[in-house]
């Protein structure tokens, strides 16, 4: 929520005295609010082991994870399928993320 309490350009009022409730941009705040809401649920929601993208993890997501699994060389120009965690391997904590997900049909 910290987005909504640092747009200064947005309220001209910020930080001064004439920072009232009259003088917020109640309209804006409610549609920020709003978006960052379906911004959480859709990341929420949201399969990490779906990379074929069709909505589900199965064992053609499992086989693409298991190609890159115990790689170690994760990197931007050579990524990795499967480095939730981003420390550049493929290893245990990131099939726990996967495992997580795997089974389910009704991804995004
Ligand atoms: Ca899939
Ligand atoms: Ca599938
Ligand atoms: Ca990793």
């Amino acid at each position: 929520m910290f987005i909504i309490e640092d747009y200064a350009l947005e309220n001209p009022n910020q930080h001064k005295p004439s920072d009232t409730l009259e003088t917020l941009n109640l309209e804006f705040h409610y549609q920020v609010t709003r978006t960052l809401v379906a911004a959480v649920a859709y990341l929420a929601s949201k399969c990490r082991g779906d990379f074929d993208g069709d909505k589900d993890v199965d064992g053609f997501d499992l086989k693409a994870f298991a190609a890159d699994f115990g790689r170690t060389d994760c990197n931007l120009e050579n990524p990795c399928e499967g480095d939730f965690d981003g420390d550049n391997n493929v290893d245990t904590a990131d099939f726990a993320v996967f495992s997580t997900d795997f089974g389910r049909t009704d991804c995004p």
